[in-house]
């Protein structure tokens, strides 16, 4: 099997800069050596750019860097479709989660043409449920999921063809979400599990289900994995951490049930931000469970150590 890895050095959609080094960090952290050891095919196409923007204003004053976002949605888009059609299951390095809104845009345009629905699996710390119109900090990387579902207010970011369906969206690991994302989603069938979900039923039983239900569809699945999914204990190159996320093994288990479903078309790995590391841990650790999803097995890895 194929993977293409295309870097994604944007950080406007974020509050604090730093998110334009995680696509190198993967890279350091090993993980385009980790998937050719694994028996993919490996094609690194380098980082994304984007020219200089005009800046652009908007009635929301909370908005910053609208016309440098818009233009990594629109060439994030263009690469991701590419990318669909001539991979497996490409990767998105990034950046902040603003890029998902391109990535997810592009993906599903390769899907709606190969004849098969856009499933989402969206493992973070938040819904990223706000439009243009409703978001109180102004950093549109928490906008992707309002803009993904075809929700009004987002003449600003490019025109957007194949929507994906709000019941083909699940979210596990939320435990913070404003208000105007909170009533949005009691409006929208987007499938939720929330930490306290998590805590008394485990992530298999949801995952398992909703796998289901992509495989009953014979659906793509794209995979957005935010890093303040995790517990920030685990993974702290973020800079939005909250309490209480997803354990080393949680995490993990998720990765290696996706990766025997072998159902997953494409992947982001999202707003690292390598400057509030400690030594590369949360880079090592996505390239780690990143392994996971592509088949690594611990017990090959014993197999291999002990023979
Ligand atoms: C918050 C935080 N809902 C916002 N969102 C984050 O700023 O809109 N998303 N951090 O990743
Ligand atoms: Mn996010
Ligand atoms: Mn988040
Ligand atoms: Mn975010």
């Amino acid at each position: 099997p194929k993977t293409i890895l295309i870097g994604a050095p944007i950080q406007s959609g974020a509050a604090q800069p730093g998110c334009l080094m995680g696509p190198a960090s993967l890279r350091t952290a090993g993980l385009p050596a980790v998937l050719a050891e694994l028996g993919w095919q490996v094609e690194d196409r380098g980082d994304l750019a984007i020219g200089a923007q005009a800046a652009r204003a908007h009635a929301n004053p909370a908005i910053h860097d609208l016309a440098e976002t818009a233009a990594w949605i629109g060439a994030l888009t263009e690469a991701a479709y590419a990318a669909a059609r001539e991979s497996d299951r490409p990767v998105f390095l990034g950046g902040d989660h603003a890029l998902a809104a391109g990535t997810i845009a592009g993906v599903a345009r390769a899907a709606a043409e190969a004849g098969a629905p856009l499933f989402v699996l969206w493992l973070d710390a938040h819904t990223d449920l706000h439009t243009l119109a409703t978001t109180e900090s102004g950093n549109l990387h928490g906008t992707p999921v309002a803009y993904l579902i075809g929700e009004e207010g987002f003449s600003d970011y490019p025109p957007l063809s194949h929507p994906v369906a709000p019941e083909n969206i699940c979210m596990m690991g939320i435990r913070s979400v404003d208000p105007a994302e909170r009533a949005r989603l009691r409006a929208c069938p987007i499938e939720v599990h929330d930490m306290r979900a998590l805590d008394e039923t485990g992530v298999l039983a949801p995952l398992r289900a909703f796998l289901a239900r992509v495989r009953a569809a014979g659906g793509r699945l794209h995979v957005s994995l935010d890093v303040d999914f995790l517990d920030p204990a685990i993974a702290p190159a973020v800079g939005t951490t909250v309490p209480g996320g997803a354990t080393f093994r949680e995490a993990h288990l998720i990765m290696e049930e996706l990766c025997d479903a072998g159902l997953v078309t494409s992947l982001d790995l999202v707003e690292l931000n390598p400057f509030l590391d400690e030594r590369g841990r949360t880079a090592k650790l996505l390239t780690d469970l990143t392994a996971s999803l592509f088949g690594r097995r611990v017990l090959d890895r014993m197999t291999r150590s002990f023979g």
